[in-house]
């Protein structure tokens, strides 16, 4: 930190008593002491807005920007006072005047801005670009519904909208806006910023677009709306249902309105900094996070082209330059194919640039999996983001391995030096500084603070491994953290939790790969173990977390399924004190943060090869959760990084998996029929017990599922992830190894910062000063 803005920092701690006084005069005309606690977050947000206009912006000749279509941030108070270094001293502040901050943290609605890992990666990225002081800035829409609300109603998951954005809230509106043509149709866009400061340092921008009309009265039933109208609807909601052709266009529309803005809006920075355009490589880089701002591409192309007399080759060499494209799955129908037709109706101006780019691969190479538009007229994005940008990261090794040898091997083949892995990463002031302050106040108390600044020094703690009073103090911050969950799951979901259970969480969007079906066979088998007079060792609380897409029926089915096992199970008056079941309500950024600091066991049991990364599973082991996983996505590095002795893998593995889809050898009904348990347990669901409970066409749905497709093979590896988690339960009771357990968990999380993670980026993509 430079001296002056040390000396200024210092200045500005003695001034927040002063500060926060006279907003709460300005704002309500009375002291702080007799504000509500709503009127103090109000200050509260006003006066951090002021510190960070303050701060230094970080500049430079080079900038990245990050387009996405999500930016999962969380309610952002407690993580700027954090950032900024103010946190204790407002939070004394605060005390001295009868305010506490946690509660009025809670006040904070939490933004909608996304829906799971890519959004929450894309967060943790700005907080890093701006921690390490890169110039950048993250460029997206602004939803005001964004994701929906989830809704329990009748043990089904039912959707509304999340109206997040208030009177006074971190948005601030810009005098930047531009015209946005679809064809002939045109809107105005509106440019709002959020600031995200970095930890002790500058300060870089999240770029959020809006429509001028947009009209959040056409919203009636639940999340339903006039797609058609996008004069209006453009950014009401994120990922609005596809299910049919008008729900294609508007997502098609919604992302042209982002990339058109996004490349508006570089272009006038490149103008305003008088930048030469036929350099433009050298002054930015636009890294492409997964396949919704593809569209960039061909339509900077087309601005070169058009308005800045650029022959085709010149823009396409100078685009490609610019742009490198980041893929988080390897699930084919997750990839975006969009029908030409689409985009003739939605972006005409498009398709001539996109026909060409095509015709172009077309004419090099004859391979059809590589084509950019295919043999049915779709244009598959991702094929346009390999061919015409310099760089192709995965997210996790394994994940960029079977990139480059199946899903896209044709392209390794083409293009090897384009292709590279960064690991993902999770920023640590959010999800240890923030979610767990006592466990960072011990951690600082045994090794220093030097693994805020350099997160790989959590290696330190290995020194403690024997050390009895920081193992107990370990465990001591856990079951504190359990209390806090406890209460909070009291309160949100009615259910009485016993904090000296074992908790074991799954927390993540519901998907079949990601395998919660699979957690709840085995939550059946248990239940069905204690009705037969055979008691855990000690009490046993399952959590999940989780939203289904809505038009994602048999995602839905499990949510059900997992809702009805709760009333079940809670209410069995032979099984109620050994094991509980909570599906908690509407997970998000916030209910995570209560979630994972509570955690014993972290749930990461998708289909090998299916998961990219996941970075759950990096949080709850940076706050001392031990890891039931199988070898998928960043799971593999876990296991490499604390060995065999501190994780617990099961189940088949990439190659394995792999092979059975290319053999088409897994039947789902011969393990069933082969297994008594698994049997049972798959019986269970259409049992007259839980048909008593349950809806009868969920059920059944999700029973023929598990029978005759179980596409993810859920029941593959369910006798393997029982035994495991078996002696998982067990090897608690050992308390001496777990709590040892925990400690390697916590010393080794440190390459998963997402500092790490950019730094890498910046070091082999971006290269920016
Ligand atoms: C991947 F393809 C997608 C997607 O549409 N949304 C999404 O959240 C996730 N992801 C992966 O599923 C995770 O494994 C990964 O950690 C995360 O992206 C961030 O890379």
């Amino acid at each position: 930190m430079r001296q002056e803005e040390t000396i200024r920092r210092e200045i500005l701690e003695q001034r927040i008593d002063r500060e926060l006084e006279a907003l709460s005069e300005k704002l309500f005309g009375k002291k702080l002491e007799d504000a509500s606690d709503e009127q103090v977050y109000v200050a509260l947000l006003y006066l951090v807005k002021g510190l960070e206009e303050a701060t230094v912006p970080n500049d430079g000749d080079k900038k990245i920007y990050y387009i996405s279509a999500e930016f999962l941030i969380g309610k952002l108070l407690s993580n700027n006072l954090i950032n900024l270094g103010i946190y204790e001293k407002v939070e004394s502040v605060l005390k001295s005047k009868g305010k506490e901050l946690s509660r009025i943290e809670e006040i904070e609605p939490e933004p909608s801005l996304g829906n799971g890992g890519l959004g929450r990666l894309a967060a943790c990225f700005m907080d890093s670009i701006a921690t390490l002081g890169l110039p950048g800035e993250g460029i997206g829409l602004n939803y005001h519904f964004g994701l929906f609300k989830q809704v329990f109603k009748d043990r089904l998951q039912t959707t509304e909208k999340n109206d997040w954005i208030e009177k006074d809230s971190w948005l601030n509106k810009t005098d930047v806006s531009f015209d946005v043509f679809f064809g002939d149709r045109k809107v105005t866009s509106r440019l709002y910023d959020i600031d995200v400061v970095g930890y002790n340092n500058g300060v870089n921008k999240l770029r959020l677009f809006d429509i001028e009309s947009v009209d959040e009265s056409i919203v009636k039933e639940g999340i339903t709306f006039d797609k058609e109208a996008i004069e209006k609807n453009l950014t009401l909601f994120l990922y609005p249902d596809d299910s049919d052709e008008a729900g294609n266009l508007l997502r098609i529309y919604q992302q042209y309105f982002m990339v058109s803005n996004a490349a508006q809006l570089i272009l006038m920075e490149m103008k305003e900094k008088q930048y030469d355009l036929r350099k433009m490589y050298d002054y930015a880089v636009i890294q492409i996070n997964d396949t919704h701002p593809s569209m960039i591409i061909p339509e900077l192309i087309r601005i070169l082209v058009n308005d800045k007399a650029f022959t085709m080759d010149e823009a396409i060499e100078v685009v490609s330059k610019t742009c490198a494209y980041t893929n988080h799955t390897i699930l084919a129908e997750a990839l975006e194919k969009w029908p030409l037709s689409y985009l003739e109706k939605v972006v005409p101006q498009l398709v001539p640039i996109i026909k060409e780019l095509s015709a172009r691969v077309a004419a090099k190479y004859s391979d059809p999996k590589v084509q950019i538009i295919d043999d049915q007229n779709r244009v598959h994005m991702a094929h346009m983001d390999i061919h015409y940008g310099f760089s192709v990261n995965g997210v996790a090794a394994i994940h960029t391995e079977i990139l480059k040898d199946t899903e896209l091997h044709a392209f390794y083949e083409i293009y090897p030096e384009k292709f590279n892995n960064k690991t993902n990463g999770i920023t640590f002031r959010r999800w240890l500084l923030s979610c767990n302050r006592e466990l960072a106040a011990l951690i600082t108390e045994k090794i220093g603070t030097g693994y805020q600044k350099d997160a790989m020094e959590l290696e330190k703690l290995l020194a403690f491994k024997d050390d009895e009073e920081f193992l107990n103090d370990l465990v001591k911050i856990k079951r504190e953290k359990k209390e806090a969950l406890v209460a909070h799951i009291k309160e949100h979901e009615g259910e009485e939790l016993n904090p000296d259970s074992i908790f074991d969480i799954q927390i993540k969007r519901l998907h079949e790969y990601k395998r919660q079906q699979m957690n709840a066979l085995y939550i059946i088998h248990k239940y069905l173990e204690i009705k037969g007079g055979k008691k855990p060792a000690r009490p046993l609380t399952f959590i999940f977390g989780a939203k289904a897409a809505p038009a994602y029926v048999i995602a839905r089915d499990i949510i059900h399924l997992l809702l009805v096992l709760q009333q079940i199970i809670n209410n069995d008056p032979d099984v109620k004190d050994y094991m509980k079941v909570v599906m908690v309500e509407n997970y998000n950024v916030s209910y995570a943060e209560k979630l994972i600091p509570a955690c014993d066991i972290s749930e990461q049991i998708s289909l090998a090869s299916k998961e990219a990364s996941g970075t759950g599973n990096m949080k709850m082991m940076l706050n001392g959760a031990v890891t039931l996983g199988t070898a998928d996505g960043a799971n593999v590095e876990i296991h490499d990084l604390v060995g065999d002795d501190n994780i617990y893998i099961f189940g088949e593995n990439s190659e394995q998996v792999i092979d059975h889809y290319a053999k088409a050898d897994y039947v789902s009904r011969s393990f069933y029929e082969k297994s008594p348990v698994i049997k049972a347990a798959v019986d269970f669901i259409v049992s007259d017990q839980a048909l008593a409970v349950g809806h009868k066409e969920n059920l059944e749905r999700l029973y023929n599922e598990l029978l005759n497709k179980d596409w993810f093979m859920t029941l593959l590896d369910l006798e393997d992830y029982i035994a495991t988690k078996d002696r998982m339960f067990a090897d608690y009771e050992d308390q001496e190894k777990w709590k040892r357990m925990m400690v390697v968990n916590i010393a080794k999380a440190g390459f998963f910062s997402s500092d790490r993670t950019i730094a890498e980026y910046n070091r082999d993509i971006w290269k920016l000063k």
